[in-house]
């Protein structure tokens, strides 16, 4: 067994203003992991283009996912924080898996049908092969963990289905070029806590996103004020019944079990443990300690997002250091690719 360098990626595309879902489904995990891994966080400004993009709210919203990461807690000179557009490799690689995956995998994502809608004819190719591209990100850095929310896992499993494709049918050019059995890791999604799939708060049902066209009420965004906080949690879509005061008690009523989860994330509790002191109670009550504790937790980001949008050349500085520090990853990696697969130079 070929052993690998344990490695974090993970990244957001910049499609959008990032939301609660977005907060404790990923950047809260990216900002645990830096302590007991090294970490690359990535803004994924080429898979956003996959769906169109004015270009300067797509350089606008690139700034604001690297000052969200900042903001959150993640050490730019300690880990690497850049855009991925600035990595050319990334999209080299992205072709090379192009002609690994396999089109009857890709066929099988649920993301691209949800995303493409009916009218998949119409949608852009990069929208069809993302998954690829994603793969590509993750593996040239030979990186070994990945935190994503729950929404991520089919195309994580379809990156480790390249990674060991591409190991197998280059296996006799991998020992032969000194890579010994294995040149990718398979990475492994890293998918915890008790809010990995935030939902939106007027539907249960389906998931909190950047791009959804409904109402902003649907949505927590991590620049929100906290009187906007307070009103949308008020309005939050309930059921009559009051709070269970057990997981149990939670079967058949999707808001309650997203409100639930959103509580226990955000106050580092299990979910069971909210329902305990919970139990019995109006959903009036639980919405004013939820409210409570998302301000404490979401409006100090929200702060600094504003505060680092005033600052662009440093936010620059950053992702062109980061840039420059993953390219440095990167470039080696890729050029083992070219000698295995045979091209020259
Ligand atoms: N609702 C969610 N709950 C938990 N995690 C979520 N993530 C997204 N929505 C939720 C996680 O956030 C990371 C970044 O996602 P992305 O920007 O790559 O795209 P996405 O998953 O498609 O997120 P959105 O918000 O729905 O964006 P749009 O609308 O642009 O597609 C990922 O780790 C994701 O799992």
């Amino acid at each position: 067994m070929t052993a690998f360098e344990q490695r974090v990626f993970s990244g957001i595309q910049p499609s959008g203003t990032m939301h609660l879902g977005n907060y404790l489904g990923a950047i809260a995990r990216f900002v645990e992991m830096q302590s007991s891994f090294s970490c690359i966080y990535c803004v994924v400004d080429m898979h956003a283009i996959t769906t169109w993009q004015d270009p300067g709210q797509l350089r606008k919203a690139t700034r604001e996912v690297a000052a969200t990461y900042l903001a959150a807690g993640i050490d730019p000179t300690q880990h690497i924080v850049f855009n991925q557009s600035q990595v050319a490799e990334h999209a080299e690689l992205a072709w090379v898996f192009n002609c690994v995956a396999r089109v009857g995998w890709l066929n099988r994502m649920t993301q691209f049908k949800d995303k493409a809608g009916k009218n998949q004819e119409n949608a852009s190719v990069g929208l069809y092969a993302y998954p690829n591209l994603m793969a590509a990100d993750i593996l040239v850095y030979r990186a070994t963990h990945v935190p994503v929310g729950d929404d991520q896992k089919q195309h994580l499993e379809l990156s480790r289905d390249i990674a060991q494709k591409f190991n197998n049918d280059f296996a006799k050019s991998i020992k032969e070029t000194g890579h010994g059995e294995a040149f990718f890791p398979l990475p492994e999604p890293v998918i915890m806590g008790p809010a990995t799939r935030v939902m939106s708060l007027r539907d249960g049902t389906s998931k909190m996103s950047k791009s959804d066209s409904g109402s902003d009420m649907a949505c927590i965004y991590l620049t929100d004020s906290a009187d906007d906080i307070a009103r949308k949690i008020r309005k939050a879509k309930t059921d009559p019944d009051a709070i269970p005061s057990e997981t149990a008690g939670l079967a058949g009523r999707p808001e309650a079990t997203n409100l639930a989860g959103i509580f226990a994330a955000l106050s580092g509790r299990t979910v069971d443990d909210v329902l305990q002191e919970f139990g019995g109670a109006q959903f009036s009550a639980f919405k004013s300690a939820l409210s409570d504790i998302t301000i404490e937790r979401i409006v100090p980001i929200g702060e600094e997002i504003r505060r680092l949008m005033d600052d662009r050349k440093h936010i620059d500085a950053v992702l062109a250091d980061g840039a420059d520090r993953a390219r440095e990853i990167a470039a080696p990696v890729y050029k083992s690719v070219k000698k295995i697969v045979g091209f020259i130079g």
